[in-house]
Parts: C-alpha cells; sequence; structure tokens
C-alpha cells in the first residue's frame, strides 16, 4: 500500500520536471528542430522516423509506414518490438509516458549508441510531442495493444490498453502546432526524397509513404514502396543513373572496426564533376569531415602509388593534385559512430579524429586489390587523373585570365549591366534576363534604386558537359562572376568561391514560361550549382515567375499564373457564362510592356519569387547531372513525370 503511494508522489514530481522540459521545447522550438519553417516541420518527421530505422538497424523491424492522413496529420508505423509500456521502477511512470514527455530518455531505454544525441538531430520522439497539439501512441506488444495520447506534450490519460494483438510494433500519429510552425503542411516531395535517402542508407528496410490527402482519378492513394537490395552500391548506380560509367560496377567497401562502422561505394564516370555525399549515422554531413577526409587520402594514396609502381605518370608533364584523382568521381561514405562530434552546430561536419584512419583503411585495403586484379581499369582510372591534371592546369590560366581582365576594364562591371544605385548588397537585386530584348524592357520597367538588369544573350553554356577551363572562357559566364562580385580562389585554398564582396543579395533569373526559358533556366541554375554553390546555400539565388496569362473585360484585369487561377478569374470577371472574357497568353516577356512587367514580375509588393533551396544535395545532383547530361532517355522520363524544378525545393 505504502508502495503505490510512493509511486504516486514521484510521479508527479517527475512529470513536472518532463512539463518543464517540454515547455522549453514549445519556447524555442529553434534550439531542438532548427527553427519553424518547412524544413523543420520536417524535421519532425525525421526523428520519428529515425527510432523506427533504428528499431530496423537492431535487427527487430523489418517495414516502417508513413503516411499523411487525410486531415493532414502524420503517421509512423512500424513493426518493431514496440516501444515497452510496464511502469519503470525508479520513476514509477510507464517507459512509453517517459520516452514520449522527457527529453533524453530514449537513451535510457534502448542501449543504441549509434544515436546522434542533442542539437538538431536525435533530441527524441518527445520534442516532436511537444511541438505537437495532438500526439497518439499505438503499441502493439506481449499480446495487446496500448495507447496514449498527448496535447502540445502533455499526457491527456495514463497509458491504457484497449485490445489484444499477435503483432508487435510502434504507430505514432501526431499533428504539429499551427502556432508555432509558419506551416503544417506536409510536402510529399521533401518526404520522398528523404525516404529514398533512407532506404539506400539502410538496406533491406522497406519503407512505404502514402498520401492520404488526395486520391488520383482511380480512388487510389499516391503511395510508393522504398527498398534497396544493395545499399549504397544501388546509391551510386542511381545518382550515376544521367552518367557514362567507367567501371563495370561501382566498388563496394564495408568494414567495421574500433566500434566505427564504414560503408563507401563509388564509381568513375566521364563527367568532369566530384560528387561526395558523406553521412554520419544516417544524418547527411554536408561540409563532410573525418569520413570524408579519410576517404579521399585512400583514393588518392591508392592510386598515386599503383600509377607510381607501373611507371604510369611517366609521360605526364604536369604534377598531380590530390582532386585530379575526384574528377568524375561518384561516391557515398557512409559511417556509422558510437558518439558522433561535430564541428559545426548545424551537424554537417563530423569531427571524430579516430573515423579519418578507419575509413582510410577500410577503403585502401579493398581498392589495392581492386587495382592489382583489375589492371584494365586500373589504367583507364588512371588515364583519366591525367587528363584531370592537365585540364586542371588549363582551367587555372583561364581563370587567372577572367581575374586579370576584371582588373583592366575599370569599374570592373560589365558593359551589358545596368546597375542599381543603391549600394548595400543586403537591399540589391539582380535580374538575370533572357536576351536583350526581354532585357531593355526590364531596364525600363524596373525601380532602378535597387533594380539591376543584365541580359543574357541565347543560351548560356551547359557546364555540365564543358570542360573547366571552357567555362571560365565563355563570355556570358565571365559576366555574371564579374557583375555578382564574386571571385574564384586559388588552387591553394581549393578555388573556394569568394562572396564577400557580392553586390546583390537578391540574384533573380528571369525567363520566358516557355521550353526554351525553362531549359535557360536550368542551365543557369546548374551553373549556380556547381559554381557558385554558397550562393544557393546563403538563398541569394531566386527565379522569376512572370504570369501566364491576362484575364480582361472592359475596366476589370488580373494576372494568372496557372490554368485553374485563370478559370476561377474568367468566371469572377466575366460572371458564369465567362465568354465575353479576353485572355491574353503570355509566352515571352517580351509580350509585356515595361508597366506590366513592372506590376507582375519587379515589383516586390505583387510578384512572385521562388527562392531555390538544396534540401538534398544528392538529389540535386543526380537531377542537374540528368537534365543537363548526355542520356536523353532519363531526361524526358523526368520532364514527363515532373515540372522542371520539382525536385529542387523551389
Ligand atoms: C526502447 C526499448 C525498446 C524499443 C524501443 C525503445 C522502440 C522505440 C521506438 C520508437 C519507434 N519505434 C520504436 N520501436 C522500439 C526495446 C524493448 C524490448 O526490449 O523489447
Amino acid at each position: 500500500m505504502s508502495e503505490s503511494k510512493e509511486i504516486k508522489a514521484n510521479y508527479g514530481a517527475d512529470s513536472i520536471q518532463a512539463l518543464k522540459g517540454l515547455e522549453a521545447v514549445r519556447m524555442r522550438p529553434g534550439m531542438y528542430v532548427g527553427g519553424t519553417d518547412t524544413r523543420a516541420l520536417h524535421h519532425l518527421v525525421n526523428e520519428v522516423l529515425d527510432n523506427s530505422i533504428d528499431e530496423a538497424l537492431a535487427g527487430y523491424c523489418t517495414e516502417v509506414k508513413t503516411t499523411i492522413l487525410p486531415d493532414g496529420s502524420m503517421s509512423i508505423h512500424d513493426n518493431g518490438r514496440g516501444i515497452p509500456t510496464g511502469i519503470q521502477k525508479e520513476s514509477g511512470r510507464s517507459a512509453l509516458e517517459l520516452v514520449m514527455t522527457e527529453l533524453h530518455a530514449g537513451g535510457k531505454f534502448d542501449k543504441n549508441s549509434y544515436k546522434v544525441s542533442g542539437g538538431l538531430n536525435g533530441v527524441g520522439v518527445s520534442c516532436v510531442n511537444a511541438l505537437s497539439s495532438h500526439l497518439k501512441a499505438v503499441i502493439h506488444r506481449e499480446g495487446k495493444i496500448f495507447e496514449q495520447e498527448y496535447s502540445e506534450g502533455k499526457p491527456l490519460f495514463e497509458v491504457r490498453e484497449t485490445g489484444t494483438s499477435d503483432k508487435t510494433g510502434t504507430e505514432v500519429i501526431f499533428q504539429p502546432d499551427a502556432t508555432i510552425f509558419d506551416t503544417v503542411e506536409f510536402r510529399y516531395e521533401i518526404l520522398h526524397t528523404r525516404m529514398k535517402e533512407l532506404s539506400f542508407l539502410n538496406k533491406s528496410v522497406k519503407l512505404i509513404l502514402e498520401d492520404q490527402r488526395t486520391k488520383d482519378e482511380n480512388g487510389n492513394y499516391k503511395t510508393e514502396t522504398f527498398i534497396s537490395e544493395h545499399g549504397l552500391v544501388d546509391f551510386v548506380e542511381y545518382l550515376d543513373k544521367s552518367r557514362t560509367s567507367i567501371l563495370s560496377k561501382p566498388i563496394h567497401i564495408t568494414g567495421e572496426s574500433e566500434g566505427v562502422v564504414v560503408e563507401v561505394a563509388f564509381q568513375y564516370n566521364t563527367s568532369y564533376s566530384e560528387n561526395v555525399f558523406s553521412f554520419a549515422n544516417n544524418i547527411q554531413t554536408m561540409m563532410g569531415g573525418t569520413h570524408v577526409s579519410g576517404f579521399k587520402r585512400a583514393i588518392a594514396k591508392c592510386l598515386k602509388d599503383y600509377g607510381d609502381k607501373n611507371n604510369i605518370f611517366a609521360k605526364l608533364k604536369v604534377t598531380l593534385a590530390a582532386e585530379d584523382f575526384r574528377e568524375g568521381l561518384t561516391s557515398v561514405v557512409s559511417v556509422k559512430v558510437p558518439h558522433p562530434q561535430f564541428r559545426s552546430q548545424t551537424k554537417d561536419e563530423l569531427s571524430n579524429a579516430e573515423v579519418s584512419g578507419v575509413v582510410s583503411q577500410a577503403v585502401s585495403s579493398v581498392l589495392e586489390y581492386f587495382l592489382e586484379e583489375n589492371p584494365k581499369e586500373a589504367r583507364i582510372i588512371l588515364e583519366k587523373v591525367m587528363i584531370a591534371a592537365n585540364a586542371r592546369h588549363a582551367a587555372k590560366k583561364a581563370r587567372e585570365m577572367v581575374q586579370r581582365k576584371t582588373v583592366l576594364t575599370g569599374s570592373g562591371l560589365p558593359g551589358k549591366l545596368a546597375d542599381c544605385s543603391e549600394k548595400d548588397p543586403a537591399l540589391s537585386e539582380i535580374f538575370l534576363v533572357e536576351g536583350d530584348s526581354a532585357g531593355g524592357t526590364a531596364k525600363t520597367g524596373r525601380d532602378r534604386k535597387f533594380q539591376a538588369i543584365m541580359p543574357l544573350r541565347g543560351k548560356i553554356l551547359n557546364v555540365e558537359k564543358a570542360l573547366e577551363h571552357k567555362i571560365y572562357e565563355n563570355e556570358e559566364i565571365r559576366n555574371i562572376f564579374t557583375a555578382l562580385g564574386v571571385s574564384i580562389g586559388t588552387e591553394d585554398d581549393q578555388k573556394k568561391l569568394n562572396i564577400e564582396k557580392l553586390r546583390y543579395h537578391k540574384v533573380v533569373i528571369m525567363c520566358d514560361a516557355d521550353v526554351d526559358g525553362s531549359h535557360i533556366t536550368t542551365l543557369i541554375l546548374t551553373f549556380f550549382f556547381r559554381f557558385m554553390k554558397p550562393l544557393v546555400e546563403s538563398g541569394y539565388i531566386y527565379v522569376a515567375s512572370p504570369p501566364l496569362y491576362l484575364v480582361r473585360k472592359g475596366k476589370k484585369e488580373a494576372y494568372c499564373w496557372n490554368d485553374k487561377e485563370r478559370d476561377q478569374k474568367i468566371k469572377e470577371i466575366g460572371g458564369e457564362s465567362g465568354t465575353g472574357v479576353m485572355v491574353q497568353r503570355y509566352k515571352g516577356l517580351g509580350e509585356m510592356n515595361p508597366e506590366q512587367l513592372w506590376e507582375t514580375t519587379l515589383n516586390p509588393e505583387s510578384r512572385i519569387l521562388k527562392k531555390i533551396t538544396i534540401e538534398s544535395a544528392a538529389e540535386a545532383d543526380r537531377v542537374f547531372s540528368m537534365l543537363m547530361g548526355d542520356e536523353v532517355p532519363p531526361r524526358r522520363e523526368f520532364i514527363e513525370q515532373n515540372a522542371v524544378y520539382a525536385k529542387i525545393d523551389v
């Protein structure tokens, strides 16, 4: 009797503590999930999903289904062991309730040390609970069904039994709090990209995604299943689908040492770009870190040693640099580290020193063996390395030319640029406009105080296909560099882009609303993605969206950006019969006069600008290489299935 009393007393003290913790999360969502924007919203899904994936990695779960429910809430359902529901001795509270309401309680129950805790990832499902107006946990375990519901993280009742079950598993259904998040609308594309990535990183785990908000014409929900049999090998093949591979199959390395689990896959292709995607405990490390440096060291050393030993570099006239060994290299480096440490707050650079040697060792031993066993392929790779070294020297010369030219032309600004008078970059905008004629209209229509216009003639160079020195020799591209005021660093500082002198914080691509226009937009975006990525990452790149239609009847007129809007406006303006209404379809920017262009596309009060962000660099890379690369069928397939920038979050 006294025991049960004691349990009650503890329960009270503990739960008050827990409530304080969850209140802190609600007060400072930024500290726990990185903000209140769309990205943070989707972070909640990752957080719950990670727990299910952990359960799968521990060998207890084979399938996780993520469902956007008809009311817009989210369900994540796995067939793992189920979160324990029994009463925990010390606290007298149900383990489920602790996991759901205590910050960082997860670790007390599962011994999974690969979990990343603190910061943006691994904050635990309790943070999701705190940030949800409603959450329900349903557990199938020990032949029974248990459930508990919460509001703003607070339990609405004690864990209760609701029936019997012959299954095991955990389902978490949550509705993010609309008073906290800027938007609570889940986006299928973002979830799709993450699921795809997770399926590659965790082979054989079946991930299902379903959107129950809308049905197709047959009355079915949109649903997809992601499962990868070969993990990272599949990932590399997927990334390089539109590139021409050099090796018959990607090289695959798995290993474990000092508690660090290593998996790497890589392939050489005929392109000139290097693409390393790295992950630590399933979280993408955008800035790389010790796992990536270990990988790069092994690649350069093994190939250099092999080339020296077989006298392959004899004819080479220039010196080799480490990066020459990575031209046309696509790789995925994934490590699982017991106590991961990160150099940056955003967790995008792994800093555990021991990881570098472990990865390097694992890669070296497999690669050395591969080169000895496959002399033909080894020679092809090394020929490519030497071409890269020669091209690097040529590019260096071309780059120096760009820099020197800039100095020589006085102000350094291109003649085609109509600059703005504002000098503060934070207040300045530049429009890169397709064609001289639209450029002229924009120059007249703009607000010259803060808007600069630079016309681009015809199609800019496809940087996905061109050699680097050709790119620096291209006039339109040189104009973009000089107009923006950014420069490329020397070889020694990794050709780092210097954006300190960036002259505009809004760089707006403005092209016609037709097929050519979207092609040019994609060319320019590809250029920014490959050569000025920091601008994309800083959120400085935008795409203008001119209207598609003008709907007019008498004095009433409205601009419309899509067909649905057009039909609606026709009804609004023309009444039920519609048809006395004039509809003008704008195909090109040139069809608008300066006033119309100002009103619809330039004026900050009324225009629509799409901000370019990179949701997943891996996906963006794949899409760009596909849209701009050699292989036609995947591009056609993609364009048929998607709008041009569907996968690049705009
Ligand atoms: C703690 C301990 C055990 C499983 C879990 C947590 C668990 C958590 C989540 C979250 C989503 N799905 C999950 N599945 C399991 C192990 C309990 C045991 O020993 O049976």
